[in-house]
Order: C-alpha cells, then structure tokens, then sequence
C-alpha cells in the first residue's frame, strides 16, 4: 500500500513542467530498454527485467514445462547467456495479482531429478539492504520433486544465511519438470520450471529487487542473475545488495 500512495506523489508532480520533460526522458529511457532488450534478447546486470502485464496467464498448466504452443507466449522474454554456453531463458509476466515466471534450462539436457534446482528471490521494498530484511522472500524447488519452499528474510545478524522457511502463501507454485516437443526453445527434453508467486505477499510494487538461481547438478554449477554475482555453495543466497530489479514499465503491477 505504501507503493500506491509513492505513485501517486508521481502523478501530483506531473502538474509541474520540468517534471513533465524529466517523465517523458524517463519513458523514454524505458521504451528505449525495453527495445533493446526485445531486439539483442540479452539483459545486462545494469538493466531491470521489465516484466509485461498479460490477460492469459490464469490459463498456464502447472506441470513444469511449457505445455502447449502458446502458453507462456503472452510474458516477457530475457535470454540469459553465460561463457560455458549454458542458456536459460527467463519468461516473466504478471497478471491478477501475481508474477509468473517461466525458467527454460534448454541447454540442461541431463536430467537430474531431485538434485535440479531453481530458486528466485524478491526484494519487496527494494531497498537493497546487506542483512535480508521480512519484506525480502525466495521461491524455490527441485526438479520433479513436486515440493515448493518459501524463505523470508529475518533481518537478524546470525546463522542460517538469514532466510528462514515459512509456510507456502496461497496460490504460490513453484513446479520443475522435463520438457517436451511443444517446449519453445529445444525439443530435447531438459529441465523447466514454472512459478506463481502472490504479489499481496511481496507488497504491491512496480519495481521489486530480484535474484534468479538455477543449480546443475550434473556439473555442480550454480548460474545466476544477475550474472555477476559469485556463488559457490547451493542453497547460499546473495545479500539482497547485489540482486538486480524487475520493474513494470507501466507501474501496472503496483497497483492493486
Ligand atoms: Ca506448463
Ligand atoms: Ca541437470
Ligand atoms: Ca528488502
């Protein structure tokens, strides 16, 4: 709610001119990001993933894969790249009070059931602190498991890395699954992972921080997002700091 109330404090300034050109600059900042992401396919870790609103998401199939040919097309596409020639490609929408994510391993074709696994993480206030704060929580599950975990932030100095499982909020899922023929990035069955995670928990916002993990078993290598940060042990989150953002070009997302 305190993001609502941020928004609107936006639009009271746009009475004034100088603010209006400094909007305009900014809306043109993002046009210009969001095609340059559309047209490279590559984010930077300086560069938000700018997640779109979408109207068919209530009719994704949570089975951990892309489903049919359509399904997980109405969402924001960022590929991620890294120096082994790993890519992972990372679908975001949201939609009805709640983000989608679709994580596509098209390169992870060794299938290790159980030992996969996928975590992403949001930062609800954005506030980028060294300690997780309880506005900071992770999603995460294996491969074929069928068993999803919440972590929350404790904002404590002390063991555990600071996150503590919670129980799963209502209407989150989090699923891995092996792919198929409809998968749209490689038709050799490899690992996928299909997430629902309930804004309201997060706290409505149009610009959250946002970590992404995926852990190969097979190889024993964790590949992140942003891709700068180091990460040596699984089941190890970064400190919020270094978490890149996921923002809504339109603010849609903030407001209820
Ligand atoms: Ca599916
Ligand atoms: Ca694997
Ligand atoms: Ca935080």
């Amino acid at each position: 709610m305190k993001q609502s109330s941020i928004n609107k404090d936006n639009e009271i300034l746009v009475g004034n001119s100088f603010s209006k050109i400094r909007l305009l600059l900014e809306k043109y900042l993002i046009i210009s990001l969001f095609v340059s992401s559309l047209v490279i396919g590559n984010i930077y870790a300086s560069e938000p993933i700018l997640i779109t609103i979408s109207s068919d998401l209530d009719k994704i199939i949570f089975d951990g894969k892309w489903t049919h040919t359509t399904e997980w097309k109405p969402t924001s596409e960022n590929t991620l790249r890294y120096d082994d020639g790993t890519q992972i490609h990372l679908r975001t929408a949201h939609q009805d009070g709640f983000v989608y994510v679709f994580l596509d391993l098209a390169t992870d074709m060794v299938i290790d059931k159980g030992a996969d696994n996928a975590l992403i993480c949001f930062d609800g206030k954005n506030d980028k602190t060294d300690i997780p704060g309880i506005d900071d929580y992770c999603f995460s599950t294996s491969l074929s498991r069928k068993i999803s975990f919440t972590y929350q932030g404790d904002g404590i100095i002390g063991l555990n890395g600071h996150f503590q499982k919670i129980s799963n909020p209502v209407g989150y899922v989090a699923i891995g699954n092996v792919s198929d023929k409809h998968d749209r990035y490689n038709i050799i069955p490899h690992v996928s992972y299909e997430f629902r995670i309930p804004i309201d928990v997060l706290g409505r916002s149009h610009n959250y921080g946002f970590y992404m993990a995926v852990f190969e078993a097979n190889s024993g290598i964790i590949y992140s997002w942003p891709t700068e940060v180091q990460q040596n042990r699984i089941f190890t989150i970064p400190s919020p700091s270094e978490w890149g953002e996921i923002t809504s070009p339109d603010k849609s997302m903030g407001k209820p």
